[in-house]
């Protein structure tokens, strides 16, 4: 708490352990959810003196149960407070922007910066949480029999693995980083609708709870994809599925169109479109199919929920309906999301390269018409899932066509950021590490790519752990090795503390090798015949499947790494970060580590875009007029 403001007497800790705040949320949560099981019994005509005692479940009872506690968990941490304030004629305000202290991670808090790291940790718990079941997964698979988990159990795991990290990952960039640094970027003091930006957050914990909770609902056989008519046939487990992702895509609707709003509206002066730091045009992209694709998927899946509970047939033949229907929708949804994934990662990259380099970033306008061209592409493509699904085939050629066409926009990256690097004056960094993996493991998953939207090698590679392999290249190979380059990169501005840079190293080096020793068998395991989501494969197989385990459980000791750092760190050894610590020109490192409550004393006037690396003196911001140095 280095801020003035917030330096102000605090009450005791008693006293903001009462009112809204976490503890309330979670014992409205608990009632609501009570309110929502007994009065779907009650909506069931049991008897007003059986409901006291009603443990069975309907298929309503869980939707209502887990509804009346998300939002009895939502009142408690206050979200009606400040609508109903206003109901009552008080004027607007942000005071939950003012509230200081460590309670304030754990309530509705207005300032994105607070919001950011609260992210941060919240995805983090989850992505762990998902990578247990990796670890489980990964056990079950040193047999080529089913041996340690029934086989729905291991199903379950599988897809709680897949949903879990799709659901989380998502906002895995936008969460922590755009809602920490797109304000400050753009040279303004706080997001478009900064109460809408904790609800994003709060929702995401919601759902991973909801998700997790599935077990005891007896788990989801669908993987992550939760497709009909298996979907319609299984036990309520499969409610808690289509619950957190709903409430994911409520989350990532709301949270793209707050970053809309943010940029198209609150930058600086000078803050030309040409001017924009390429992260923030990367989370301009992302956040556009955000708010088009998201609401797609919360529809689908309440066509889902109708099905199960007051018996639609909207995917049900017998009444009219068709898988079909739910596949296509989905993968509308589907595709575009990949690129929700993948497409902060392409910034994130572009955006730490010419720190490192110490160049200016190589052809900006590209770099942009490739996020945009990627973006608009990726509404054109959703049936390369479905070339195998018995769909019309005559639709196969345009599929595989525009799939194919998206490797020229991501190329633009490629070779953008290639050309950042030609001749420059490279420092390898941690943060650099990971960016420079990017290169090596998206080129992998990319290429890999070709071989499933073209028909005649999807038709061997389709559902395999070729397909596997493929999109963990990209999607971990991609997106989570820019999540921890961006970590190494930004974390020290946003908590004020430096990250051991040997450990960072020891985690990049492991990383790197464990994550490539994992899943490159996996090609040759897909193509020699194992199948996806089945604990079961051939006996000649058990070799490269012990080696893919053993590897995977070092790559889960590298994230342990990286934990004990972030904890020793931020919690024990404590040195101070300074402003600058990369000398870069971007504008959140021309103000003090970390960041003050409103950001900027004045704010700023821009002239410029932040990659003139080696051009004049740096600018300043820092308030003692502190050495920034000049390059
Ligand atoms: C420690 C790292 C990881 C390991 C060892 C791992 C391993 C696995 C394995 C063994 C499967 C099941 C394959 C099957 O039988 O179908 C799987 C599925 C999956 N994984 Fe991972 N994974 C890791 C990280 C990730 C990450 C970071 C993401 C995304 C952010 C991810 C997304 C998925 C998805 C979407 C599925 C598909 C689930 C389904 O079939 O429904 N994984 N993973
Ligand atoms: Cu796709």
């Amino acid at each position: 708490m280095t801020d003035a403001a917030l330096a102000a007497p605090q009450p005791p800790v008693w006293r903001r352990l009462i009112g809204f705040n976490f503890i309330t949320a979670l014992i409205l949560g608990v009632v609501g959810w009570y309110v929502g099981w007994f009065g779907a019994h009650a909506i069931h005509g049991a008897s007003i003196n059986d409901i006291p005692s009603a443990t069975d479940y309907n298929e309503l009872s869980v939707y209502l149960a887990y509804i009346g506690g998300v939002v009895g968990f939502l009142v408690g941490l206050g979200f009606l407070n400040y609508p109903l304030a206003r109901l009552r004629g008080y004027p607007p305000s942000l005071r939950e922007k003012e509230t200081g202290g460590w309670t304030r991670y754990f309530s509705l808090c207005t300032d994105h910066k607070v919001v950011g790291i609260q992210y941060l940790w919240g995805i983090g718990l989850f992505f762990f949480i998902g990578g247990l079941n990796a670890m489980l997964i990964r056990t079950e698979q040193l047999s080529p029999h089913s041996q340690v988990f029934p086989m729905g159990t291991y199903l379950t795991i599988v897809g709680m693995h897949g949903t879990m990290m799709m659901g989380m990952m998502t906002s895995g960039i936008l969460g922590p980083f755009a809602n920490y640094l797109v304000p400050i970027m753009i040279g303004a003091r706080r997001m478009a609708f900064p109460r809408i930006e904790a609800l994003t957050f709060w929702l995401l914990m919601a759902a991973g709870a909801i998700l997790t909770t599935s077990i005891f609902f007896g788990g989801f056989p669908t993987g992550w994809t939760g497709y009909a008519p298996l979907q319609t046939q299984a036990n309520p487990g499969i409610d808690n599925y289509i619950i957190f992702f709903a409430l994911v895509g409520l989350s990532m609707t709301l949270l793209g169109v707050n970053m809309i709003a943010t940029i198209l509206t609150m930058r600086a002066p000078g803050l030309t479109w040409t001017r924009l730091p390429i992260f923030v045009w990367g989370v301009l992209s992302t956040a556009v199919l955000m708010v088009l694709a998201a609401p797609v998927l919360i529809a689908v899946l309440s066509m889902g929920a109708f099905d199960r509970t007051v018996q639609t047939t909207f995917f049900n033949p017998s009444g009219g309906g068709s898988s079909y229907l739910y596949q296509n929708l989905f993968w509308v949804f589907g595709h575009p999301e990949v690129y929700i994934l993948a497409l902060p990662g392409f910034a994130i990259v572009l955006e730490i390269l010419p720190v490192f380099a110490r160049k200016p970033l190589w052809g900006y306008r590209l770099a942009v018409a490739g996020l945009l061209g990627v973006s608009l592409l990726s509404w054109f493509v959703w049936q390369h899932h479905l070339f195998v699904s018995g769909i019309n085939g005559d639709l196969r050629p345009f599929y595989m066509l525009s799939t194919e066409l998206i490797s020229i926009p991501t190329g633009f990256t490629f070779l953008c950021g290639m050309m950042t690097l030609w001749r420059g004056r490279i420092r390898f960094a941690v943060p650099m590490l990971f960016c420079l993996a990017w290169f090596f493991n998206f080129l992998i998953g990319g290429l890999s790519g070709v071989f499933l939207s073209d028909v005649p090698s999807d038709v061997t590679t389709h559902g395999s752990f070729f397909s596997m392999a493929h999109f963990h290249y990209t999607i971990m190979g991609g997106l989570v090795f820019t999540f921890f380059a961006a970590i190494y990169f930004w974390v020290p501005k946003m908590t004020g503390w430096q990250l051991n840079e040997r450990l960072g190293k020891i985690h990049f080096w492991t990383m790197f090798i464990f994550f490539n020793s994992t899943f490159a068998p996996l090609f040759a395991i897909g193509f020699l015949g194992q199948s996806r989501r089945s604990p079961v494969y051939t006996g000649n197989l058990q070799f490269l499947n012990d080696w893919v385990s053993v590897s995977a459980f070092l790559l889960g000791i590298s994230m342990l790494v990286f934990l004990f750092n972030l904890v020793w760190s931020l919690a024990f050894v404590r040195k101070p970060a300074e402003a600058n610590p990369w000398d870069s020109r971007s504008i959140e490192f021309q103000l003090p580590s970390p960041v003050p409550v409103h950001n900027f004393d004045r704010i700023p006037v821009f002239s410029s875009d932040p990659y003139g690396y080696g051009e004049g003196p740096m600018p300043s911001l820092l308030p003692t007029g502190a050495p920034a140095g000049s390059d």
